[in-house]
């Protein structure tokens, strides 16, 4: 894969290395983020989310990975957008990113992410993935989005954002 351009890309047969998911918990002018300890992002701060396993959906993806992260179960999860990202050594993920109202329990510290609950208006963007402030605040909004990314480690060299509902389906499994 040597193409550093959105549109070198054929979007319309692309297909994603990985699928993964994000859940925001949005609730009283704050959301649930996490720093990361490990995993694709180590270091940065997300949200809680992380890589479908066999079989699974992308709502159940989010939802265990939630649990796992932080031992707190999201409720009332609503998709927000899907997140295509290509990256230029090849690997690509699709990233089915979802909202939730809220969530049952304490978020606790665990060996993959340290809670975050962060006002809105203050997203720590400098220490995010860098795509993260073209499309959270639309997230944070609840409108619809749909970013394509091309990618060149944790830097993006192109990408383009659409505020669309996302073309595919966010709560079946891909069977
Ligand atoms: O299994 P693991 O936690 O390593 O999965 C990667 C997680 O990182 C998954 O939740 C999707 C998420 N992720 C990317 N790229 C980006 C990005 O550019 N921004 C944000 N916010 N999350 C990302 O893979």
């Amino acid at each position: 894969m040597t193409q550093t351009t959105v549109d070198a890309i054929d979007w319309s047969s692309w297909s994603a290395t990985e699928r993964a998911t994000l859940c925001f918990v949005v609730r009283g002018g704050r959301v649930l983020l996490i720093r990361k300890k490990r995993g694709l992002g180590a270091g940065k701060i997300n949200g809680p989310g992380g890589r479908l396993e066999d079989g699974e959906s992308p709502l159940e993806c989010a939802i265990r990975e939630t649990e796992e992260e932080l031992r707190v179960s999201p409720f009332a999860l609503c998709p927000a957008g899907r997140l295509q990202f290509q990256f230029v050594d090849g690997y690509g993920i699709d990233v089915s990113v979802f909202r939730a109202a809220g969530c049952v329990g304490e978020p606790r510290e665990t060996d993959e992410a340290v809670p975050l609950w962060t006002p809105t208006d203050a997203i720590p963007y400098d220490e995010m993935w860098e795509d993260d402030r073209i499309w959270l605040p639309r997230m944070l909004a609840g409108e619809p989005f749909h970013g394509r990314f091309v990618f060149e480690e944790d830097r993006i060299l192109d990408y383009w954002m659409d505020g669309s509902i996302p073309s595919i389906p966010l709560v079946t499994s891909l069977g």
